[in-house]
């Protein structure tokens, strides 16, 4: 998806022009991917530009820090100032993507990463629907991926790390010259992951089931916890379990979340059409809830909006 140019990226506590904010060729990350990064949406609501969740974010990089061992220069709340301030430059109003980065940045070759500079970044960009308005409102085409997902011991998996993203990356190629939107990923016991950059919700007989993340090795994602407690207070139960392929092709409704894609609806997995094919109800519940809290529409949600004034 092309990226919009906009003002100033934050870097290490300055705002620097865009055009200018480049590292050099032999910054380590570029070279054996050790850095972590996040993805945040800021939505427009009735009281300006909010940013959604902004702290879980935050605090999931500085995890992400703490398990790659790179000290973070900046405190959580220090990045969370960061983050609306680069809203604010650069006239955000009608909401953007956030792209916090931590790399490992010029000074030193070699696989060992800790004696190089740690640097911090944050870009913002109007950014549309991930997986396209088509599939927001109609469902995806999603493929099971020849590719594995990592298994915790070659990779970890509560870590957006940046190398990690090979493995989505394969997968996503894959997925797309056969024809289809998007892969789901199997973990190595063969029991169901996630997305190649989204978790996955079923719907059966009612029950909302998702992959335990831990033990499905995959992220434990911030859209996934906010339409677990949507779907709760809408009085859709949701259980943690680990599922197989069959649970997928044999769903009433099937849906998968994150930050970039928010809740888009699993038109066919393999296949193999899910429900009858179109949206189901529960799926679309989820999503107009989810759609009117990220905006600002749902009081009981505002906890989760920081505006940026
Ligand atoms: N799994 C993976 C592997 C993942 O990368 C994401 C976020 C999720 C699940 C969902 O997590 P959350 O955003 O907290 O609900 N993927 C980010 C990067 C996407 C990209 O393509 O780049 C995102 O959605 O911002």
């Amino acid at each position: 998806m092309p990226i919009t140019p906009t003002k100033k990226i934050w870097m290490d506590g300055e705002l620097v022009d865009w055009a200018n904010a480049t590292t050099h060729v032999l910054s380590h990350t570029l070279h054996y991917g050790t850095g972590a990064f996040e993805g945040i949406r800021a939505y427009p609501t009735a009281k300006g530009p909010a940013i959604f969740r902004l702290r879980e974010h935050m605090e999931r990089l500085a995890r992400s820090c703490k398990i790659l061992m790179i000290e973070l220069p900046y405190g959580v709340d220090e990045l969370c100032a960061a983050a609306e301030e680069v809203v604010r430059v650069n006239d955000l109003s009608q909401g953007c993507y956030l792209r916090p980065l931590v790399y490992l940045g010029y000074g030193e070759m070699g696989i060992y990463p800790l004696s190089s500079p740690v640097n911090t970044v944050i870009a913002a960009w109007p950014w549309g629907a991930y997986l396209g308005d088509e599939g927001v409102a109609n469902g995806v085409r999603m493929k099971i991926s020849s590719w594995a997902r990592h298994h915790p011991n070659s990779m970890p998996t509560a870590s957006k790390t940046v190398g990690g993203y090979v493995n989505s990356s394969l997968a996503k190629v894959e997925a797309l010259k056969a024809g289809y939107d998007e892969a789901i990923m199997l973990g190595t016991d063969g029991r169901l992951s996630e997305c190649t950059g989204e978790n996955l919700f079923i719907v059966r007989d009612g029950l909302l089931i998702t992959p335990p993340p831990s033990e499905a090795g995959a992220l434990s994602g911030i859209t996934q916890a906010s339409i677990t407690k949507i779907a709760s207070d809408l009085g859709y139960p949701v259980a943690f379990e680990s599922m197989r392929r069959d649970d997928l092709y044999l769903a009433d409704e099937a849906f998968l979340t994150g930050t970039a894609a928010e809740v888009v609806p699993i038109h066919s997995v393999d296949d193999r059409v899910v429900g009858d094919g179109v949206p189901g109800p529960i799926t679309k519940a989820l999503q107009s809830t989810y759609f009117a809290a990220v905006r600002g529409e749902r009081p009981e949600y505002e906890s989760w909006l920081t505006y940026v004034s």
